[in-house]
């Protein structure tokens, strides 16, 4: 068992190991200060610290039962060496064109109309959608959608800067993710862009044969290719799991990327080299195609009678992958 410095000693040897990292890196000390980590430590509110910059001070808070000095010098070097203190969610979401974690919502209201409208295109029906606080990737609202069965019973919340606020080619996509339950047979949708270069068409993502999927709904090709090969290179998201989910989209070259908790979907990917069973028939149907969304839908949509309540959050867009952390 290790020896147990007294805490003054502790402290002490904190405060100089801190000076001195400070010292190197020439960082601003926000979220790093010894006093702040003390008020981390005692802050039981730990969803309340993550919202701030200090995040990765949260994780120290963490380790605050552990009594070894080591641990917590190396939990130390963890913060320093971290992205997520250079990269403060807050000031990261300022500069893109749609990063949503909804909070600044009312629950039970629509989510903000400065960055979204609900719309139910073509015909509505049952389809309802709003800021919930019975579920949350952070803080304490995410946005509920209770879709209907029917075509008309679809509901979606929609934005154009997410996707036309995007300089150049590169289109990424981040989001979090929870299903009431497990996908079916039927094709479902909760994720679809116009595509202006598609007769205005939806790009789609949702589900059928019970794995998560593309649609192109011009030609209704599928991705992957719903074969038994092809459903096993995709997967099935965990129903009442918060899922993160990222898109690549290469409007230049008509490419797409998919990962989910931070893996690469290879059933999801189209590389521009027809694969059998995985993006083989996407490709070979129309080899020219190069999307071109102008509008970005989160919500439901159901071709075959599939209700769902889901639940999206932490929703973000730009020029470059954004990743899963916050
Ligand atoms: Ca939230
Ligand atoms: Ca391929």
């Amino acid at each position: 068992m290790a020896t147990q410095l007294p805490r003054c000693d502790r402290l002490v040897i904190f405060a100089a190991l801190f000076a001195a990292l400070t010292a190197l890196a020439c960082a601003p000390s926000t979220g790093t200060d010894p006093d702040e980590m003390q008020d981390a430590r005692s802050d039981a509110n730990y969803d309340d610290a993550r919202s701030t910059e200090v995040t990765d001070v949260g994780e120290v808070a963490d380790a605050g039962e552990v009594r070894d000095v080591g641990k917590e010098t190396d939990a130390i070097d963890a913060i320093d060496a971290s992205p997520g203190l250079d990269a403060a969610p807050s000031a990261r979401c300022g500069d893109l064109p749609l990063c949503d974690d909804f909070e600044s919502s009312r629950a039970g209201d629509p989510p903000t109309s400065a960055t979204w409208s609900v719309v139910h295109p073509d015909c509505s029906g049952t389809g309802k959608v709003s800021v919930d606080e019975s579920q949350a990737h952070s803080g304490k609202h995410s946005l509920r959608v209770d879709g209907g069965a029917g075509y008309c019973d679809h509901v979606f919340v929609s934005s154009s800067r997410a996707v036309l606020g995007v300089a150049g080619d590169q289109l990424w996509i981040r989001l979090f993710f929870r299903l009431d339950s497990a996908f079916g047979d039927a094709h479902t949708t909760f994720l679809a862009m116009k595509d202006e270069h598609d007769g205005g068409k939806d790009l789609r993502v949702g589900g059928q044969k019970g794995i998560l999927m593309w649609n192109r709904s011009s030609d209704d090709a599928t991705l992957p290719a719903l074969s038994p090969v092809g459903i096993a290179a995709s997967l099935a998201p965990t129903p009442g799991a918060w899922h993160c989910l990222e898109l690549h989209v290469d409007r230049s070259v008509g490419h797409l990327e998919t990962f989910v908790d931070d893996v690469l979907v290879k059933g999801l990917v189209v590389d521009g080299a027809a694969t059998a069973d995985l993006d083989g028939p996407w490709i070979t149907a129309r080899p020219s195609w190069r999307p071109s969304p102008v509008d970005f839908k989160l919500g439901w949509e159901s071709y075959s009678d599939v209700t769902r309540t889901l639940w999206f959050d932490d929703v973000a867009t730009g020029g470059a992958r954004l990743g899963c952390a916050l």
